[in-house]
């Protein structure tokens, strides 16, 4: 039996999603040319004016939003409303360059809780869950998007924030949290710290709701072996509000997007062409009612595939993929493509878990790729000769992958550092090299 906190919007028919889309989609792009300067001259440049733009089939008609758009309008360059109506704002990480920031009024706050609210009573929750939330508040919107979702929904809700994994144990067993919020990479590392520490069965949890980070398949396996939980995907960015942008139903079969909110596209990367449903490329979101911070077409370089397939859960709302990787993160090594994704498949399925890190080095203008990976604790090899046995095994698994040659370190558990939020899967030291060129 489907939850749904918002059941008549979730489970809308498809052409009724589509009529809406479009006539906020007008209302959206009037409020958005006449608010921002930047967006007006750019439809200005390509003779594009609101009047032109009559529902979803005119959308392709709308320049695209860049993040490096984003990063020259800092702070207030995409604001749609004075700053007397925002009551929040958020902001990226800011580790590639310039940080995002991203504004609220009280009706966007509104919004992207409901969205959050979906994503947790599609997860199974009601009002007499314990929601324990493990992402980091302050400007990240982990925390705060999940907080907001739990409490419309009326859970308990914890807001444990990042960190002080003792504390998040024993308040998990004290105050019986039932579901969890944080990245996968943490909820692996929580999982892995309950083994060590013992008393499994104290922990109520039955679900958690992961994401802001990319992960595979077999790492939802072994969470939801390790934890006794079933593990739900959550999707959002900043740019775009948050987390709960789309999120997972029981099928666990992709994530569905809160489309009376957000209009998904995927596009080509290269030249920008709208590909037809079903094929792989860069996924663009379009804000139809989110008013202080306004983004049309804004390319996310997450790279996805979006399926109308009819969903059992009854949701009607179009699914995206697992993201496969961001366009960012993949890295071109040798001329291959290489998502950290792919590699971190290859170590599951060969027992290891998400415990790795990825070196890429140019040495005399070859490139090189090596990988640490921890060997499981329940099973160190017994000696060096074992070792490399392992070793080469893994290397002629991932050459099968990817076709080229990764130089595997297995190493002892524990020696890579643990994140408590979005892991650092990649080193890639060819970018300093770049860098220190333009200094
Ligand atoms: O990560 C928002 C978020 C918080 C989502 C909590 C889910 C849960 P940013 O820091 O702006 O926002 O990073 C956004 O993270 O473009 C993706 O590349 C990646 N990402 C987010 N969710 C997922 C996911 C938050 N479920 C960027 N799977 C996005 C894979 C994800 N990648």
């Amino acid at each position: 039996m489907a939850n749904y906190f918002n059941e008549a919007v979730e489970t809308m028919p498809v052409e009724e999603i589509k009529k809406l889309q479009g006539e906020r989609l007008v209302e959206q792009v009037k409020h958005v040319y006449e608010n921002v300067e930047f967006y007006r001259n750019k439809m200005d440049e390509m003779g594009v004016k609101p009047e032109d733009i009559h529902g979803l089939e005119d959308l392709h008609k709308l320049p695209f939003i860049t993040k490096d758009d984003l990063r020259d309008q800092y702070p207030y360059g995409f604001l749609g409303v004075p700053t007397s109506d925002c009551v929040r704002i958020q902001s990226t990480s800011g580790t590639t360059g310039r940080r995002v920031v991203s504004f609220y009024t009280q009706e966007d706050i509104d919004i992207w809780d409901e969205c959050c609210a979906r994503a947790i009573v599609a997860a199974g929750g009601t009002k007499d869950d314990v929601v324990h939330v493990c992402y980091g508040y302050g400007l990240f919107t982990g925390g705060a998007g999940l907080n907001g979702g739990s409490h419309k929904v009326g859970c308990m809700t914890l807001p444990m924030s990042s960190g002080n994994t003792d504390r998040q144990i024993q308040f998990m067993k004290d105050l019986g949290s039932t579901i969890l919020c944080c990245t996968p990479s943490y909820a692996a590392y929580l999982a892995e710290s309950i083994h060590e520490r013992g008393g499994l069965e104290d922990i109520k949890l039955k679900a958690g709701i992961f994401g802001a980070e990319a992960w595979t398949e077999e790492m939802r396996a072994n969470i939801e072996q390790s934890l006794g939980i079933k593990a739900y995907d959550i999707y959002g960015l900043t740019e775009i509000s948050g987390p709960g942008v789309s999120f997972e139903c029981e099928e666990q079969k992709g994530m569905h997007i809160n489309e009376d909110h957000f209009i998904a596209e995927v596009i080509n990367p290269q030249t920008g062409e709208v590909l037809p449903e079903g094929e792989k490329g860069e996924l663009v979101f379009t804000c139809i009612t989110k008013k202080a911070f306004p983004l049309l077409r804004y390319r996310t370089r997450d790279i996805c595939v979006l399926s109308r397939q009819k969903c059992s859960c009854g949701r009607t709302h179009i699914r995206m993929s697992k993201p496969l990787g961001r366009s960012d993160d993949m890295m071109v090594v040798k001329g291959v493509n290489v998502f950290p994704s792919q590699i971190e498949t290859v170590l599951l399925n060969d027992g290891y878990e998400a415990n790795y890190q990825l070196v890429v080095d140019r040495v005399k203008n070859s490139d090189t790729i090596a990988c640490d990976v921890e060997w499981s604790p329940s099973n160190p090899p017994e000696d060096k000769v074992e070792r490399e046995r392992r070793e080469k095994k893994l290397v002629a698994h991932l050459k099968s992958m990817l076709g080229i040659l990764v130089d595997v370190n297995l190493v002892a558990p524990k020696s890579i550092p643990r994140s408590e939020g979005k892991a650092v899967r990649i080193i890639d030291n060819r970018n300093l090299y770049e860098e220190s060129k333009l200094k």
